[in-house]
């Protein structure tokens, strides 16, 4: 009997050790990875940190991926809705690496589409990268995942710089973007 206790206790004991070992607790308070996505529905209304809500429309032919609003870009509307912050009011520490993506809806196929991340230290440009979606979006008429990644240890960062994350569409013609999706990792 005093064996079959010895060994419940050690199970225990042992569940214990291994739940403790559980990633998904939140023991360690730090962040080395914070996602923020926007589904466009609520652009109209301000969302904090996003800007250029005026070629969110509402979308009818396409459909938006999601709700009824997706962006625009085109001829008129180069660049798209767009994400903006200082890196200080982000995380406590400035990002290694930030991947933009989403899905993209294309009237022609291959346009010249890039995701653009533009880095800032007092209004003056310090860093510019572009991720062309050139070849992710070569089938017109349907949404599709794409995914823009920039590494962000080329060039020393400072918390008061400030990120901008958005599309530029240079082809001329219609591509729309909708659950856009910024992921910042440390
Ligand atoms: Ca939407």
């Amino acid at each position: 009997m005093k064996k079959y206790f010895l060994f419940v206790a050690s199970a225990i004991i042992l569940s214990a050790c291994t739940n403790s070992g559980n990633p998904g607790n939140n023991a360690n308070p730090r962040k080395d990875r914070i996602e923020i996505t926007n589904d466009l529905e609520n652009a109209k209304g301000i969302v904090p940190s996003w800007f250029n809500e005026k070629h969110v429309i509402a979308m009818t032919s396409p459909a938006a991926h999601s709700g009824n609003n997706a962006c625009i870009t085109a001829d008129t509307a180069e660049f798209s809705y767009q994400y903006q912050e200082l890196l200080k009011n982000i995380n406590n520490e400035v990002p290694k690496r930030v991947v933009f993506s989403g899905w993209g809806y294309t009237t022609v196929a291959n346009p010249k589409f890039s995701v653009i991340c533009n880095i800032s230290e007092n209004q003056k440009l310090y860093n510019w990268k572009a991720f062309p979606l050139d070849n992710d979006l070569k089938e017109t008429g349907k949404w599709v995942e794409f995914s823009a990644d920039f590494y962000l240890d080329d060039k020393p960062l400072k918390p008061e710089m400030e990120i901008r994350l958005y599309a530029w569409n240079q082809a001329k013609v219609p591509v729309y973007i909708d659950d856009l999706k910024v992921t910042f990792l440390y």
